[in-house]
Parts: structure tokens; sequence; C-alpha cells
């Protein structure tokens, strides 16, 4: 419909733009990086949201061209991070994870318009982190996973998105060239009752020590409450993003966050 038509047209006339939403150690709430999301300013629908047109954007191909904006994007906002936050405020250099719908997995050039962007910017790749859902690797031959075995030899860590919800044979992730482990915000829910919800404190405690065991690191998502953030800092859980620390917003929100961990 509508919509569909003018994506081609949308990305011409510079209408997408992204979002950061911070991602911080729960260990001692110093900043680890951001997540990239990306919003379609519409002319007269005004801001829609990634699920109003990424699903259309897959169906026609303008994943591609889009994907490979957002990934140019984050990495120039990493690069400039990079030089313009005193490291002392950061655990490390800041990094920047960006999302990969299945069509993007499924495109020839992934690797090498990803190797292009990193060298060209000058971001290391080991300042990029890419998410693929779970969903979207049960199941995948050595076909679909050898460029993210290619981006993770070079360094580019992976994420496997909404970790949870997908039924992955957990034998599996052995196989898999990811090296952390995205929970999804269902198990964090759990979390927002008094007292927490005693089943999802065993799951979460079980897929800790899976994770760790595999040597992958835990990030959570939808850490909307201190009280939620000290039960996932408690099971030992590496990083964490949410509404507590900060909602999805400009690249200068990072600063204001740095700042006020100094
Ligand atoms: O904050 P939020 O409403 O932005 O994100 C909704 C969904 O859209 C999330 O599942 C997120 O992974 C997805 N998303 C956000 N930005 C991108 C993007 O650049 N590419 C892809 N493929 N998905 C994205
Ligand atoms: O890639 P992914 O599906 O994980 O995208 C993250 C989505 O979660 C985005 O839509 C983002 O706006 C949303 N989100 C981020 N933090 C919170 C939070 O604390 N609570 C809730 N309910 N949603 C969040
Ligand atoms: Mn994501
Ligand atoms: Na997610």
């Amino acid at each position: 419909h509508g919509l569909t038509t003018s994506l081609p047209a949308a990305l011409e006339r510079g209408e997408f733009f992204i979002e950061y939403q911070p991602l911080v150690h729960l260990a001692d709430g110093t900043v680890h990086g951001a997540e990239a999301l990306v919003r379609w300013s519409h002319p007269t629908h005004g801001v829609l949201s990634p699920d109003r047109f990424i699903p259309l954007a897959e169906h026609t191909g303008l994943i591609v061209p889009l994907g490979r904006w957002v990934l140019e994007q984050s990495v120039l906002q990493a690069r400039a991070w990079q030089e313009e936050l005193a490291a002392g405020t950061f655990a490390g250099p800041v990094r920047i994870n960006v999302n990969l719908s299945p069509a993007q997995l499924h495109h020839p050039g992934l690797v090498a318009d990803t190797v292009e962007v990193l060298e060209r910017i000058g971001l290391p790749p080991g300042s990029l982190c890419l998410e693929v859902t779970e969903s979207a690797l049960i199941g995948a031959d050595e076909d679909l996973l050898k460029p993210l075995r290619q981006l993770a030899e070079m360094g580019v860590d992976i994420a496997l998105d909404d970790f949870g919800t997908g039924y992955s044979n957990l034998a599996n992730l052995r196989r898999l060239p990811v090296s952390v482990l995205k929970l999804d915000r269902s198990f964090t829910q759990g979390m927002q009752q008094h007292p927490a919800d005693p089943v999802d404190l065993k799951i979460v405690e079980g897929i800790v020590s899976l994770a760790h065991g595999l040597e992958l690191g835990v990030t959570v998502e939808g850490v909307e409450t201190g009280a939620q953030a000290e039960h996932l800092r408690r099971l030992g859980c590496d990083t964490a993003q949410g509404w507590y620390y900060a909602r999805p917003g400009p690249p200068e929100m990072l600063h204001t966050l740095s700042m006020a961990d100094a």
C-alpha cells in the first residue's frame, strides 16, 4: 500500500533517522555502548516505529540499502563518540549494536559491505555488534552462518536477539558464531513484581550459567526499575538496556548519561 511505495523515496529524501539506546554494565553502571534503532519521519503520518516499516522493507528488498544506511550512520556515530568522549567515563571504547534482519543475512554483499564501512570510517571491528534474532537462526544451515562466521572471525560481535522466545535447541548454540545472548524482555518483566517471579529468576539463572559456560555474554533488555536491575545483576547478567537507564534518544543522550555516572 501507500507506505510500501514511498519507502525508496523516503530513503532518498533522508526521512529516516536513528535513535540510540544505551547499554550499561550491570556491575558498575558504566556505559558499554548503544543500540541503533531506526525511525521514519513520515511527512504525513509523523514518526513511524520500525515495526511499521521494517517488515515492508524486508518484503520489497529495500531493507538492504536501508540496512546499509543504518550501519554506516551507526558506525559514524560510534566513531564520533570514541573521539569525543573521555575514556574515563566508560569501561572501554563506546560500542554500537546494529540490528540485522533475515533478508540482510541472505544478501551476498553483507560481509563486503560491513568490512568496507568499518575500514572507511576507521571503527575497530570489535566495537561493532550485529544483532540477529534467535528465530532468524533457528535451523540455519552453514551457508547462512558462513557470513556471520566470517564477521565473527574479524572480531565483530554477533548477538542473538530476543533470546528465549524462539524455542531454539540449546545444544545448537555451540554451533552458532555468537558471542552474546540478548535475553528477551519477557524475562525481565517477571522481575518487576514483588516478590519477583521465582520461575523467571530460575530460568535466567540457568541461562546465565549456560551462557557463561559457553563463554557468551548476557545482555538483558527491558529493564524498567532499579529492583529489576538489582535482580539481574545478582544473577550475573553482564549488560542491560531499558527505560530505567534511558529511552532511545538522540546521540547526545550518551554524553549526559556518561556525565551522570562520572
Ligand atoms: O524501539 P523499537 O520500537 O525501536 O524497535 C522495534 C523493533 O525494530 C526491534 O525489534 C528492533 O530490533 C527493530 N529494529 C530497529 N531498528 C532496526 C534496524 O535498523 N534494522 C532492523 N532490521 N530492525 C530494526
Ligand atoms: O531489537 P529489539 O526487539 O530488542 O528492540 C528493542 C525494543 O524494545 C524497541 O522497541 C525499544 O523501544 C523497546 N524497549 C527498550 N527498552 C524498553 C523498556 O525498558 N521497556 C519496554 N517495554 N520496551 C523497551
Ligand atoms: Mn535488537
Ligand atoms: Na530484542
